[in-house]
């Protein structure tokens, strides 16, 4: 077989990426990589996973048109219309794999009771050995790809490095927008004492053993999926699925649940939140961060326009925040990742136009519909929808006798971050932002105001402790439902839950109050009698932004609530000048209604008995004291 004598390589100088038979793998990772750990780790799953080749990334462009052009040919990839939409790409997916699979994600440390209550949990040694069968010849007739990465800026403090063993081009060209992929993460781990990388290992889990047998464009198992992870070893397995955070490891498996452990044990925080600059009409600026659950309009926040005349906003990250404490008391942030991983549908020019930006070219979209002169579509991109799209199942989709949305609901776009038109002039800098204030949010159609502030770091620990949102289709479920969801964090914390509210009040102690962030709660959903949405939402929210920006400083006043302090309406603390809104309307969205909230608080109650005597003192004597506040 010619094609496994044949070694390709970039061949730009020693800078190359490497691609070679299995067989002379070895050979080639001793010219790859001085990192004794990363050369056996290789070896080891290239021995015990089979594939016909193995890919030594370099991140660089011939890599990439090679990769693009032999996915192109296998059909995993439909080059979009040039003139459209330059350098992008349309992927579909298997119908069986199209979300997270929270079901089958594990965390496996050797204690259950440090997984805690809202992980699934297994043994490690158990579940290795489960993997490591899976794993035995799981890549045979595919091409292992070899993926270093860096989450956040290369070099940073604040960031870490990774590297990803995987058989699926497209997660290593999505890992190539969404991480730092490449020579410079591989020459930081060659020149590391320790060669200290998180390692994570990835199978579709789709053999090839019959050499004749066609391909599938998406390959996956359609009935085996595991997402597991060692916090003790800090290490990530996964098996099955190739879809977003199931596959490109170093997002929601290193980034935040590997990373969360690492927080915990290293004094800094991991975090599901964005990260965003806001700059007033006199020019001061402040950062802020901002947790809500998946698909709750994180990207859209992060990306803001405001309605405000002389408000800017500007994005610094859009889904994860790595924060520390430095020398100067304050916390500083940094984005780990180097792209977006937008939901498409609803993403418009009128909802968020700096998205529509981000993903001009060079974009992987996956799932969305395509259009009959080659460009993307989904529900909500415009005001009409074309009469005639090809569906994300690749089937002919006609809009007057649609049954079914034509874009997957979870269907995404992966554009590089450099791309946002409002990109933050700081958002690569290792330095990382200083964070003024810390917002958290749900999507709840009653009982939550569109604002408060918390009563101080413990109280707004609380308030995240206690979010809760009706669910959305970014993880396999049932939409709508209403989930408790801590600091947006539950599908993501990669230990005890209450062990990370203990965390949380821990850091909170690291600085004096002043110097902490301030803690808010916001909730864009509240809906009508009718269940209309009674806040506008979108480029309006920049009306609760001013408000929090102001608070920071004191500049603004506040009524004192049993639940926290909001904004006071009759004295015009919030600015709705020029906004068509009714003011019963504006009554309703920060009404504290004590029969209501004392129901909230029982819910609250009620969601915690999961902890046991786990649950922080802190937290519990939160909780009793907005129970007494509203006796
Ligand atoms: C995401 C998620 O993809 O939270 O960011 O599901
Ligand atoms: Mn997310």
């Amino acid at each position: 077989m010619i094609n496994t004598l044949l070694k390709r390589s970039g061949a730009i100088g020693a800078r190359a990426y490497t691609n070679v038979a299995a067989r002379d793998a070895g050979a080639a990772l001793g010219n790859w990589t001085s990192s004794e750990k990363l050369r056996s780790w290789v070896e080891e799953f290239v021995g015990h996973m089979r594939p016909e080749r193995v890919h030594l990334c370099d991140g660089s462009e011939s890599e990439k048109e090679f990769m693009i052009n032999g996915m192109v040919r296998r059909g995993t990839l439909i080059p979009l219309n040039p003139e459209k939409r330059p350098g992008s790409y349309l992927a579909r997916s298997d119908v069986g794999d199209v979300a997270r699979v929270e079901e089958n994600t594990y965390i496996c440390c050797e204690n259950e009771a440090d997984a805690g209550p809202t992980n699934n949990w297994k043994d490690p040694a158990e579940m290795k050995e489960l993997m490591m069968g899976l794993y035995d010849g799981c890549m045979e007739g595919r091409t292992m790809y070899v993926v270093p990465y860096s989450m956040g800026p290369v070099g940073s403090p604040l960031s870490a490095l990774g590297v990803e063993i995987t058989d699926s081009p497209y997660v290593v060209q999505s890992m190539n927008i969404m991480t730092r992929m490449g020579q410079a993460a591989l020459d930081q781990i060659n020149s590391s004492e320790d060669g200290s990388f998180v390692p994570g290992v990835h199978s579709i889990g789709a053999p090839l053993t019959d050499p004749k047998a066609e391909d599938s464009p998406w390959p996956c198992n359609a009935d085996t999926k595991y997402i597991t992870h060692y916090p003790e070893s800090r290490t990530i397995m996964s098996y099955g699925s190739a879809y977003g955070g199931n596959a490109l490891l170093g997002k929601k498996c290193f980034a935040l649940r590997i990373a969360s452990t690492m927080a915990k044990e290293e004094g800094w925080l991991a975090e599901h939140m964005l990260i965003l600059g806001v700059t007033n009409p006199e020019g001061v600026k402040k950062y802020v961060a901002a947790a809500f659950p998946s698909a709750c309009g994180k990207t859209n926040f992060a990306m803001m326009m405001p309605t405000l005349p002389g408000w800017k906003v500007e994005c610094v990250g859009d889904d994860i925040a790595w924060m520390r404490f430095k020398e100067d008391g304050k916390l500083y942030a940094i984005n780990p990742e180097a792209g977006f991983f937008g939901v498409a549908p609803g993403t418009s020019d009128a909802t968020n136009p700096m998205a529509m930006g981000c993903m001009k070219e060079n974009t992987i979209f996956t799932n969305v519909a395509m259009t009959e002169d080659g460009d993307v579509w989904w529900e909500g991109m415009t005001k009409d929808a074309p009469s005639s799209v090809s569906d994300w199942l690749r089937r002919d989709w006609h809009a007057d006798d649609s049954k079914s949305p034509a874009a997957h609901p979870n269907s995404r776009f992966a554009a590089p971050a450099s791309q946002c038109p409002i990109i933050d002039e700081k958002w690569d800098q290792p330095e990382g932002v200083p964070i003024d204030a810390i917002i958290f949010g749900g999507r709840r159609s009653d009982t939550i105001p569109l604002v408060y502030q918390s009563r101080g770091w413990n109280h707004g620990t609380f308030l995240g402790a206690t979010m809760g949102s009706e669910m959305t289709a970014a993880a396999a479920g049932t939409v709508g439902k209403m989930r408790s969801d801590p600091m947006a964090m539950k599908p993501f914390c990669g230990y005890n839950m209450a062990d990370y509210f203990q965390h949380w009040i821990d850091m909170g102690e690291k600085t004096s109050e002043e110097k902490l962030p301030k803690i808010f709660y916001v909730n864009w959903f509240r809906k009508d009698a009718e269940g209309k949405f009674m806040w506008p939402g979108f480029g309006e929210n920049s009306r609760v932004l001013k408000w929090v920006f102001d608070r920071t400083e004191s500049n603004v006043g506040a009524v004192d609530t049993p639940i926290g302090y909001l904004p006071d309406i009759s004295k015009g603390d919030l600015d709705l000048d020029g906004l068509d809104i009714d003011s019963t309307v504006v009554e309703e969205l920060f009404a504290v209604d004590k029969s209501t909230w004392k129901s909230e608080a029982q819910v609250y109650r009620e969601n915690f008995k999961i902890y046991g005597d786990s649950l922080p003192e802190a937290i519990q004597n939160e909780l009793d004291a907005l129970e007494s506040r509203l006796a």
